[in-house]
Formats: structure tokens, sequence, C-alpha cells
């Protein structure tokens, strides 16, 4: 729901449309969708809590009546989440990994799921030097903290699910070190989120422009899953739920 949102474009700017959208996603094979009001996009500008709320509560209000499926919530502020939760949101995804204040308190009140996310620095400035002495230890220990911090908070460790954040603050080589590491998160003991969908990194990788990278996209998604990902946060629903049947057939009575 966001005008500048780096893949979709702000496509689905009014409820409506993106009600529409979502049901599509849904009809596609999608198990969960996401909604979000301020872009995290390099450089994007901060929204008003005014305007993300206006931008997110009628859509996640209507798809709770509609979609059959759990809503997460995209965003960093308690004020959203708490409101997202109050018309039926189930699930907080959120960038800063429920560090902004009062954050822990409003999930733990509630029985909405979370989804805890590392970024390094903050979207305005993450991607101008990021650095790391080793990207895989230093993101495991960040998500083990912030899953304690919510465990001490009161929101049972049932509720969480871990996510390294693939694009946030990391170089091409991160996001590589993160991907072939993915095995040694789960050893945290939570289900792993991974997005990785249209990401620029693709575009290193293969030279595409954003609007071409679905076949790298695809890639990223099954070596993700094959790596132990549990939930796989895409743009391209049919195509991706189709590859992920052809991994899950391979990890059946393999897990
Ligand atoms: C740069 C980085 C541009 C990220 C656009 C994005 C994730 C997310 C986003 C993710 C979780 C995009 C994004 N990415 N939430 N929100 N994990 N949990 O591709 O990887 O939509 S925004």
């Amino acid at each position: 729901m966001t005008p500048d949102s780096f893949s979709d474009g702000g496509k689905h700017r009014s409820s409506g449309q993106a009600v529409a959208h979502a049901m599509r996603l849904i009809e596609e094979g999608a198990d969960i969708l996401d909604v979000g009001g301020e872009s995290t996009r390099p450089g994007a500008t901060p929204v008003s809590l005014e305007d993300e709320l206006a931008r997110v509560l009628p859509v996640v209000r209507q798809l709770v009546l509609q979609a059959g499926v759990p809503i997460s919530i995209d965003t960093y502020k308690p004020e959203v989440m708490r409101a997202a939760i109050d018309v039926g949101a189930d699930i907080v995804n959120d960038v800063r990994a429920l560090q902004e204040q009062g954050a822990l308190e409003v999930v733990a009140a509630s029985r909405a799921g979370v989804c805890l996310m590392h970024m390094q620095g903050t979207p305005q400035t993450m991607q101008l030097d990021p650095q790391y002495a080793d990207v895989v230890d230093e993101v495991k220990a960040f998500l083990q903290a912030r899953m304690e911090a919510a465990v001490n908070a009161g929101i049972p460790e049932e509720r969480i699910v871990l996510d390294p954040g693939f694009g946030f603050g990391k170089r091409t080589q991160h996001n590589v070190a993160l991907l072939q590491a993915l095995p040694g998160l789960s050893e945290l003991g939570r289900p792993v989120l991974v997005g990785l969908s249209r990401k620029s990194v693709l575009g290193y990788l293969t030279g595409s422009d954003v609007d071409a990278r679905l076949h790298a996209s695809i890639a990223a998604s099954v070596i993700s899953a094959m790596k132990g990902a549990k939930i796989i946060r895409v743009h391209d629903v049919k195509a991706t739920a189709d590859a992920l049947k052809i991994a899950a057939a391979v990890l059946s009575g393999n897990e």
C-alpha cells in the first residue's frame, strides 16, 4: 500500500484494488498475506503514523473478513501493530524485530504471531556501506537475542519466526553467505522466513532489472526451501507455488 513499493510500484494503492490483488494471490496459492503501508526500500522516505494507518487499516479489515488466510501487518510502529491486531491481523512482520519502544508489549498483549527480522542500520542508510566481521554469526546472534527479548516480554516462542533480512544492510556477498548458511538459522529452533523476491542481490547476480527477476526469484525460493526455510515471502505467487511443490516433493520424508 505504498506509492513507492519497490517492486510492485504502488500498483495496488486503493483499498479495493489491493483487496482484489490479494484475493488473486490466494487463488494462486498464497498461504499468508503481508500488508504494508511504509516502504522499506533503501532511501525511502518515512510515512507518518496517520498516513500509514489510513493506508493499511481498511485493507486489513476487509481481508480479515474475506481472505480466509492469516493476515500479516508489515510495520515497525507499535500503534499500527495494535490497530491492525484490533481489526483482526494475525501476524506482525517487523523489519525492526520489535525494537521500537512499546512494540514487544503490543505483541505480548495479543495472540499475534511475529516475524523478527535482522537489519543493519535503517532503511534510509542501510545500503550505503554494510560491514560485518562475520555476517552469519552476527545475524544469528541478533535473532537469538531478539527472540530472547520477545520471550522475556511474554511472547511464547511458538509464536515467533525468524528472518535474516535479505537486502537489509547487506552486500551481495553477505546475502549469498546467509543463503548458504540458512540451515544454521533453523538451529535456533524456530521457523525461518526468507524474502528474496525481486531483490537487488538477484539483479547483481543476473544483470536483470527488477521487472525481469522472476526466474532468479524462483531459484532463490527453491534454494531457500531446500535449505530449510518454512515461509517464503514473494510477489509472484503462482510461479513460486509451482516451483515449491517440486521442492516439497523432494523434501518429503526427508525432514
Ligand atoms: C529492499 C529491501 C527493497 C527489501 C525492498 C525490500 C522483507 C520484508 C521486505 C523480508 C520480511 C520487498 C522489500 N522485505 N519483511 N519486507 N522479510 N520479513 O522486497 O525480506 O518487498 S520489503
